[in-house]
């Protein structure tokens, strides 16, 4: 049975500075790393037990950077809504409060927070775990994984955008698309003939939601060409790299896992994207076109891990 919720055992930054030594205190054996452990991520996004996206993209790619990748789950589901012609669908919402209850019990903290893919409900118990469960100076990524190609993903209704404006208002990083950027800002989307003029009037209305620092993806100018804009509110830089011949489903998640990690092993967030769209282009490279739901992300490991070698913190 759960125990009832005490404001004791509301946690902030304050109660993470006052640990005590594990097995001092009060009995309860604290979770403190030491000076050596790797960084400690959480993410939050959907199980989908088939399909190569969220969390069974994001536990491989980022401990694949060397960073350690804690998983809350915001539901299961047999499989993807992007392509499968049905699925079941488990929400999880109604086990966040205890799960976060049960972490400041033990004093678990996480140095930053990636969310992915989350249903409506689940936008406040997500931002009071990130807000109580957050190591000192913990870093939030908001991937507002819910449309592309100009549509939301199904079983997102048109009010939901807004609830997840909500998340990326405190975010450090988000990482949205072209078409997730219109959804948040209430816009109509554009994909094509669009000039650097209205990439940076996007980024500027993602910047006034609250976001720290705007990594858009799917930005081109070229035909030849597919990028990502970085912005950090003062300078609005650019990676590109050749356009592949085709698209693949869960792209976005291999992105996102990859730029967090890269980060966190001490990246400058052009270089983290940079390396995100390497990995990503690998990935659609070596997989087979028969491969239809998702990539081979497996397959570029060991180009990640072999750029990372050199990165602090290894
Ligand atoms: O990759 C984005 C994604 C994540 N999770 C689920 C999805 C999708 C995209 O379709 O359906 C369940």
């Amino acid at each position: 049975m759960r125990e009832p919720r005490s404001t004791a055992s509301i946690a902030s930054h304050a109660a993470y500075g006052a640990h005590t030594p594990a097995g001092q205190s009060d009995g309860v054996k604290e979770r403190i790393r030491d000076m050596n452990s790797p960084k400690r991520l959480l993410t939050i996004q959907d199980v989908s037990c088939v399909g190569q996206c969220s969390a069974t993209v994001a536990l491989p790619l980022v401990s694949a950077c060397g960073v350690e990748c804690a998983a809350l789950p915001s539901a299961v589901l047999s499989n993807h809504t992007g392509g499968f012609a049905s699925w079941t669908f488990r929400d999880l919402t109604s086990d966040m409060a205890g799960i976060e209850e049960q972490w400041l019990k033990q004093k678990i903290f996480f140095d930053a927070f990636y969310t992915g893919y989350v249903c409506e409900p689940q936008i406040d118990p997500i931002l009071s775990i990130m807000n109580h469960c957050a190591a000192p100076g913990a870093i939030r990524f908001v991937d507002p994984a819910m449309a592309d190609n100009g549509k939301l993903y199904a079983g997102f209704g048109p009010g939901f955008p807004a609830q997840m404006a909500r998340l990326c208002a405190g975010a450090d990083y988000i990482l949205p698309n072209l078409t997730e950027a219109a959804f948040l800002l209430g816009r109509e989307p554009v994909l094509s003939g669009y000039d650097e003029a209205f990439v940076a009037d996007v980024v500027a209305g993602l910047h006034a939601l609250g976001a720290k620092n705007v990594v858009l993806t799917g930005v081109s100018f070229d035909p030849k060409k597919l990028g990502t804009a970085v912005s950090d509110g003062s300078s609005l830089r650019y990676d590109f790299n050749p356009r592949l011949s085709r698209m693949a489903h869960g792209t976005g998640d291999v992105f996102a896992s990859v730029f967090a990690g890269g980060v966190l092993r001490g990246l400058d967030a052009l270089d983290a994207a940079a390396l995100a769209a390497d990995v990503v282009c690998e990935s659609i490279e070596k997989t087979p076109d028969s491969h239809w739901y998702g990539v081979c992300f497996e397959r570029a490991v060991p180009l990640l891990v072999s750029r990372l070698s050199s990165a602090p913190g290894a």
